[in-house]
């Protein structure tokens, strides 16, 4: 069998914290108990087919930069064949057991629906044994509904029905193969589910669609019994202007109204979140608040950059604050950290591909150990349990029983005066944070 990673001979290993080897985590120990469960099943970590076997470091302005191994071959389902040995040899060695892929990532697109869907079986059948051979399950599949010309002006939300019935006929086939992969869930990213220029938009048309749209494919997973998790994957823009699953908060709103809110969870992503004006803790604490909390896409924008790089995560004040809110949240059941982030132009060797994983894992992994000990300490809980207090008794908790209405608290007001100002320490709080931190 080729060897498409020869730069690492073996799994990556857990060496510790004084390890010099940039190929070993230096914290992510999958085994160690982290509040009683291991690292492993905290971060159920994923690699992304699309960035990591599939982007070759092109960009607006420049060719692909990175030569792979597994690209070279004298036919489009042979490079499939190899790009998908390639991908199980490296999360064999870099030690996840998840991993995540659109359609089209995985088998070449033909000239006809029927041909592209043949492709698509015989890689799958390929993989199913990859995945039986190595354990490592797909966190999710989802469907490419935005690249080819003919999604231009959207997929369900496309002003001609018959993209809207190609778009069907897609996600049909895609959640027959999530099945058969036996796949914990399904995300559904819109692309291209928005707008250029209301000039030439319908949007209330384009919202029943989209409504109408996910409603047929919860139908169909109930039918062919898909039993995994449902995903909606917010993002404001890019590459359409708007898009209509904006954030967290505006998909909750869409999915109570088109009866969805029950089915679907949210997969969440650190760039997109920031795009849209949040971090990921704001999108993370909204969604676990409504209930719709399910997966992160890992990565993070550039703080000079508007628009979505999907850089490694490796600010370890964004992985600890993740790993508090996932931990508050309850921690993941479906759903995991998914690298949906790609390696920069310049970083061409296979080998950075590991750097990338590996730093991004241990910055997780030291993430959860601080974050584990906020909690066990309750450095914030205990200031936020003080400061909600008056909740508690007495009037704020006649409030929250609904015992009291406007007459009685104007009468409870008059009495009582002006209200005390409490500081929100937000300073003091920072600083433990810090002191966490270091
Ligand atoms: C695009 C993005 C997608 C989704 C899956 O910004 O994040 O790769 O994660 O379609
Ligand atoms: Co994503």
């Amino acid at each position: 069998m080729t060897v498409y990673f020869p730069e690492v001979s073996k799994p990556i290993a857990y060496e510790g914290p004084d390890s010099k080897n940039p190929l070993a985590f230096k914290h992510y120990n999958p085994k160690q108990k982290v509040l009683g469960k291991t690292m492993a099943d905290h971060m159920r970590f994923a690699v992304c087919y699309w960035h990591t076997f599939k982007s070759g470091g092109a960009d607006m302005f420049g060719v692909p930069t990175m030569k792979r191994a597994y690209n070279e071959a004298d036919s489009p389902l042979k490079v499939a064949e190899q790009t998908l040995e390639a991908a199980f040899e490296f999360f064999t060695k870099l030690g996840v057991k998840f991993w995540a892929f659109h359609d089209t990532d995985v088998a070449p697109e033909a000239e006809t629906l029927a041909e592209t869907n043949k492709n698509l079986d015989h890689i799958v059948k390929l993989a199913k044994k990859m995945q039986q051979d190595t354990g490592i399950s797909l966190l999710w599949g989802t469907c490419n509904l935005f690249s080819h010309p003919r999604f231009m002006s959207g997929a369900s939300t496309n002003p001609s029905p018959d993209v809207f019935a190609f778009a069907a006929t897609k996600v049909k086939k895609a959640l027959e193969v999530t099945k058969y992969l036996d796949g914990g869930g399904y995300v559904f990213w819109g692309g291209r589910e928005g707008y250029e220029t209301l000039l030439n938009t319908d949007m209330g048309r384009e919202l029943d669609h989209l409504g109408l749209f996910l409603n047929m494919a919860v139908d169909y997973a109930k039918k062919i019994k898909f039993k995994g998790q449902f995903y909606i994957e917010p993002k404001p823009k890019e590459p359409t202007k708007h898009q209509y699953d904006f954030d967290a908060a505006s998909c909750y709103a869409f999915l109570q109204r088109y009866k969805l809110d029950k089915i679907f969870k949210m997969n969440l992503e650190a760039n997109h979140a920031t795009l849209a004006g949040h971090t990921l803790m704001h999108e993370i604490e909204f969604a676990a608040a409504n209930g719709i909390f399910g997966s992160v896409d890992a990565n993070r924008g550039d703080m000079l950059l508007g628009w979505d790089t999907d850089q490694f995560p490796t600010d370890l004040y964004d992985t600890t604050l993740t790993m508090y809110s996932i931990l508050k949240a309850g921690g993941f059941t479906t759903g995991g950290l998914n690298f949906d982030a790609h390696i920069r132009r310049q970083s061409v060797d296979p080998v950075d591909l590991f750097h990338a994983h590996v730093g991004a894992m241990d910055c997780f992994a030291r993430g959860l150990k601080i974050a584990a000990q906020l909690h066990k300490d309750k450095a914030f809980s205990k200031f936020i349990k003080q400061r909600y207090a008056g909740w508690d008794a007495g009037i704020g908790k006649q409030i929250e029983q609904g015992k009291v209405g406007f007459e009685e608290l104007a009468a409870y007001t008059l009495k009582k005066g002006e209200p005390k100002l409490v500081s929100g320490r937000q300073e003091l709080l920072e600083n433990i944070l810090n002191d966490y931190l270091c």
